[in-house]
């Protein structure tokens, strides 16, 4: 399995003494538990490592061993190999930085990825980067300690929505499983992911939940002003799970969260469970990327709600 690519990815790795490992912005399960994952490894090969991420980590992934050593300034002068994790493009790092100060490895499994490293090890059919991972750990010898099972699963876990996604497929669940037989606490895991929910986080819900429409092309649409998030004192990545909701009503096409955050900007997101619909490809009309089944944009903007009039004859 991706001889080539590891075998490139090795003889980068060996040849460095100092690895920034980057995950990508408004980190999730998978960027934060991959990183954290490669980062032990790669310690355990006598390799300084450091892990950053511009924003910080939703409170249900603060429990993964390592999470409180992530750095959140970065100068790639500092290092003489740079790993990114998961980004599908080099702004989803969310440091500015030359591409080409300093070796630069991508690896991840968005399609819609912009090859901006040096060595680009894409591969569309994983799951997770957490299962590319999974073999690249392996392959350059190191152990897969319970810390790192862990940080491994939760990757796993959440990228394939608890494994209902239909990313989930034997092999993801055979290294689920080797994982938890390597010491990996799916309880913990599973806890935190979600029983951590505050009562404001579920009031946000509640408004998400009561705006949802489903629309004459059968699009589910939601929508979150930055009001929302003064009035409850949450932030947007409370928002994490609640789209999986507005993804579960059978005869709609596709959903879609429309979000205000405090910069001016609307974030959209997008599901389905529909095989012939391509979303990443919808997200690129808005300068935005991601999965067949999972995508998003961001743009500038307001949200202004529009009030559809009817009358009914009595
Ligand atoms: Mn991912």
């Amino acid at each position: 399995m991706y001889d080539l690519e590891f075998q490139q990815i090795r003889n980068l790795i060996m040849t460095a003494s100092n690895i920034a490992i980057i995950s990508h912005k408004g980190p999730d399960g998978d960027t934060t538990g991959s990183n954290l994952a490669l980062k032990e490894a790669l310690t355990q090969l006598n390799k300084n490592v450091t892990s950053f991420a511009k924003d910080p980590l939703p409170i249900g992934l603060q429990f993964l061993p390592g999470a409180d050593t992530f750095l959140s300034e970065f100068n790639p002068h500092d290092f003489d190999l740079i790993i990114a994790l998961d980004c599908g493009a080099s702004y989803m790092m969310k440091f500015d930085f030359d591409l080409k100060a300093k070796p630069l490895i991508n690896i991840d499994h968005h399609p819609s990825n912009e090859h901006f490293g040096q060595v680009n090890l894409v591969d569309e059919k994983a799951a997770a980067v957490s299962e590319i991972m999974y073999f690249l750990i392996e392959y350059l010898g190191a152990k897969i300690t319970p810390s790192i099972a862990t940080c491994l699963l939760t990757g796993l876990y959440t990228d394939t929505g608890s494994f209902k996604h239909s990313n989930t497929n034997s092999l993801t669940l055979k290294i689920a499983s080797n994982l938890i037989a390597k010491g990996a606490d799916f309880k913990k895991i599973v806890k935190n992911q979600f029983h951590s929910n505050r009562v404001n986080q579920l009031r946000l819900w509640g408004r998400v939940l009561k705006r949802a429409r489903l629309n004459e092309k059968g699009a589910t649409v939601s929508a979150v002003m930055e009001k929302d998030f003064e009035d409850l004192n949450v932030k947007p990545e409370d928002l994490t799970g609640v789209i999986d909701y507005l993804n579960s009503i059978p005869d709609s096409k596709f959903c879609i969260l429309l979000a205000e955050d405090q910069k001016g900007n609307i974030k959209g997101s997008f599901r389905t469970q529909d095989n012939e619909i391509d979303l990443s490809q919808i997200a690129g009309l808005f300068g935005g990327g991601g999965h067949k089944k999972a995508a998003g944009f961001t743009v500038p903007g307001k949200l202004e709600e529009e009030v559809v009039w009817k009358i009914k004859s009595s």
